[in-house]
Parts: C-alpha cells; structure tokens; sequence
C-alpha cells in the first residue's frame, strides 16, 4: 500500500506544491483548505489517489471531525505537513489591527496545534510518523513591522521542539523547515490584495519557488527512519537574513 501524506494549505504556493511533488513519488494524497473549488481542481490533476477535506483550521471541531471521520484506509497517515498559514498586515505594533493578528494567531498557532492534536495520536498508535512544520525565517529573527507574524512563527519554532520531545519516545520524526522569501500568494494575503505592494517584495531578486520549498519537503522524508533533520533554514542566495538582500537596480 502506498505511504499517505496530509498537507494543509494545499489550495496554493508551498502547499500545493508539495502536493503535487509527494502525488509525483507515488503517495496518496489527503490535501486541505478553505477553497474548494481549488481542493477539487487539484485532486483532478494528480495522477494519485486524493480525499479533499475542506475545513478551516482554525476551527477546532471542524478540524477533530475531518481527522477522526477520516475512512480507516485513510488514517494511516505517514507524513503531515503542517503548511496553512498567513501573514496579515505589516505595522508597527502600536498601530496593529486586532483582527489581523487574531487570524495570525488562530491560523498559524492554533490551527497547527488542533491539526496536529488530532494526527499525532494515530501516528503513535503505528509507532511511526514525520510532521514537517513550516515555519519562516520570520521564525528565526524579528523585522520592523513583522511582531506578530514573526511572533506566530516563532511560536511554531518553539512548538516544533516541543513535539520532538514529546513524540521521540514513539518514534515520531519532527522537522521544521523555516523558508526566506518565496513567491506564493503569501504577500497579496499580507497586503490584503494589493498586488503592486506584493510584486515589490520580490523584485531585484530571485526569490524561491514553491517547488523549491516542497523539494525540501519532500527530501526530508527521504532519510533513512534512523536519521532526521530537526531544522533546516532555506533561503534565497540573494537573502541573507530576513533583512539583507541583495537586489539588483
Ligand atoms: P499561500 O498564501 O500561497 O498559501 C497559504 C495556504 O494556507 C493556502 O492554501 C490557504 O488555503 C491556507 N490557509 C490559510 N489560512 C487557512 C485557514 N484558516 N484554514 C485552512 N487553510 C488555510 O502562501 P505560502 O504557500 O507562501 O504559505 C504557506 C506557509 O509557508 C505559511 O505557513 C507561510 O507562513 C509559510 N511561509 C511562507 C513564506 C513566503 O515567503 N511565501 C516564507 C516562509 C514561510 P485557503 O485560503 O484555501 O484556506
Ligand atoms: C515569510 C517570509 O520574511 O515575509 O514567512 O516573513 S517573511
């Protein structure tokens, strides 16, 4: 039987991305998201077996009754990749909009904890299980205006750890991965649709790719069950913290 994996946020950017590269190596696929006109048109295009569950995860019962209504030929999850999430707005602190930092909060701390309540214990009962975090160099270090976005993944830096504690005894693998800049949808999230205020993040650069993001994802879960890598930091070349770049012009 082929492995299975779950990656939220699957409707776009890194998530889909991994998606399509785990469906490529043969897995089955449960893919997540809010849209699901683009859950159902991603299952369509992978040539795998795929259950779209639509749920948002920052609901805590929508999240128990995907994971525990999962089909028994669905539950045998071996990786999870927890990938949904978003940065809303970029202000001083004083200046923060309270919303914005709820749907950071509920989005990209809670939503990883309630997905992840909720896989752990079936991968426990299989003595065997690898959840990727994603992360963000936002997790590594602070920028002027990102505190509560960074904060968010810093949070997901420190709960990564945890889980590795937690879980080592049942041989769970935990890894983070905690990207630079990639060219996703992320930046038309964060500036709430202003695509000109998006397209500026990346220029003078080459950013990553999603693709380069889900090939590391991807490679992680290749090591043999023996070894794991904890954390890995992907950037850029032209970034060399969340603040140095390199643009040309
Ligand atoms: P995208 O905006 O392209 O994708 C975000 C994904 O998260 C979408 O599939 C979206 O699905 C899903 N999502 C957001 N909110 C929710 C929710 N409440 N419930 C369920 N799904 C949700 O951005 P990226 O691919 O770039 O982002 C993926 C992850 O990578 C995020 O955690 C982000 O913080 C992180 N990251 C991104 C970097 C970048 O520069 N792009 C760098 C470092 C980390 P839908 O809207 O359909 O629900
Ligand atoms: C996304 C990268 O630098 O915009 O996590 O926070 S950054």
């Amino acid at each position: 039987m082929s492995k299975i994996a779950l990656v939220t946020g699957a409707t776009s950017g890194i998530g889909e991305a991994a998606a399509r590269l785990f469906a490529s190596h043969g897995y089955r696929l449960i893919i997540t998201g809010r849209r699901e006109d683009r859950l159902n048109a991603l299952k369509e295009s992978l040539n795998t077996e795929v259950l779209a569950l639509v749920f948002d995860v920052r609901q805590q019962q929508a999240v128990e009754a995907a994971i525990n209504g999962l089909p028994a030929a669905w539950k045998d999850i071996d990786v999870l990749v927890n990938n949904a999430g978003l940065a809303v707005g970029l202000s001083p602190l004083q200046e923060g909009v309270v919303d914005d930092w709820e749907r950071m909060i509920d989005t990209n701390i809670k939503g990883l904890l309630y997905v992840s309540r909720n896989v752990l214990p079936l991968m426990i009962t299989r003595k065997k299980g690898h959840v990727i975090n994603i992360g963000s160099i936002a997790g590594k270090e602070v920028y002027p205006n990102g505190n509560v976005y960074c904060g968010t993944k810093h949070a997901v830096d420190a709960i990564s750890q945890g889980m590795r504690i937690d879980t080592v005894q049942h041989g769970i693998k935990v890894t983070a991965i905690h990207p630079g800049a990639v060219e996703t949808e992320f930046s038309i999230v964060r500036f709430k649709g202003d695509e000109e205020r998006a397209n500026a993040v990346y220029k003078g650069f080459e950013p990553l790719t999603a693709k380069d993001v889900a090939e590391s994802i991807y490679y992680v879960t290749t090591l043999p069950a023996h070894a794991n890598i904890n954390d890995l930091v992907l950037m850029p070349t032209a970034q060399a913290s969340a603040t140095v770049l390199h643009r040309n012009g």
